[in-house]
C-alpha cells in the first residue's frame, strides 16, 4: 500500500470551484483552463457554471463548478497547485466563509481518505451543499446518491 503523499500514479481526483467576489464568473472560467494547463493534470471533465446561494457565507451569489482531473501530482502537491491558483487572483482570507475571488478545494483524490491540519479528503462538507453536489452529479452521476441530491433540495442552485 502506497501512502498517499507518495503515490505517482495518475489518479482521478474532484476539484470544486467557487467565486463571490469581482468578476466571479471570470475567475471560475480562468481557473479551469490553468487547472487544464498544469503539467501534472490532465483535465477529464468540467461542469457547467451554476449561480448558488451563499451558504454560511455572506456578499453576493457564488459561481461554482466541479471538474474532474488526472493527477500524477500526489494529493499535497495538488493542493498547493491550487492554492498558487487561488493565490494569483489576489485571495484574502480575513476571516472564515469571508467573500472570495476563487476558492479551490479538493474535494475527492481516488479512494483516498486524507486527514491532516492542511488537508481533509474527502471534503468534509461536501455532501451537505447543493453548489457541491449538483455540479458533481453533471459530471459524475454514480457519485451522487439521490438522497444526498434530496437533502439538499432546499438550497438555492442556477445552472448558468
Ligand atoms: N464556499 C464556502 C462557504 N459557502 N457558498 C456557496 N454558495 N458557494 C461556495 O463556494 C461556498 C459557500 C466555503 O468555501
Ligand atoms: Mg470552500
Ligand atoms: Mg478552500
Amino acid at each position: 500500500m502506497i501512502p498517499a503523499s507518495d503515490q505517482r500514479e495518475p489518479v482521478i481526483a474532484f476539484i470544486a470551484l467557487g467565486a463571490n467576489l469581482g468578476d466571479a464568473r471570470a475567475a471560475v472560467v480562468n481557473a479551469m483552463d490553468q487547472i487544464a494547463g498544469l503539467p501534472s493534470v490532465q483535465l477529464l471533465a468540467r461542469s457547467a457554471l451554476y449561480q448558488t446561494a451563499p451558504v454560511e457565507s455572506s456578499g453576493a451569489d457564488y459561481i461554482n463548478a466541479v471538474v474532474k482531473v488526472l493527477s500524477i501530482s500526489p494529493a499535497y502537491s495538488l493542493l498547493s497547485l491550487l492554492q498558487n491558483i487561488e493565490q494569483m487572483t489576489g485571495r484574502e482570507r480575513p476571516y472564515t466563509n469571508a467573500p472570495r475571488t476563487l476558492d479551490l478545494d479538493l474535494l475527492l483524490f481516488g479512494s483516498a481518505t486524507i486527514e491532516s491540519e492542511k488537508l481533509t479528503v474527502p471534503h468534509p462538507r461536501m455532501r451537505l451543499r447543493a453548489f457541491v453536489l449538483l455540479p458533481l452529479h453533471e459530471i459524475a452521476p454514480e457519485l451522487v446518491p439521490a438522497a444526498d441530491l434530496l437533502r439538499v433540495a432546499a438550497q438555492r442552485i442556477h445552472k448558468l
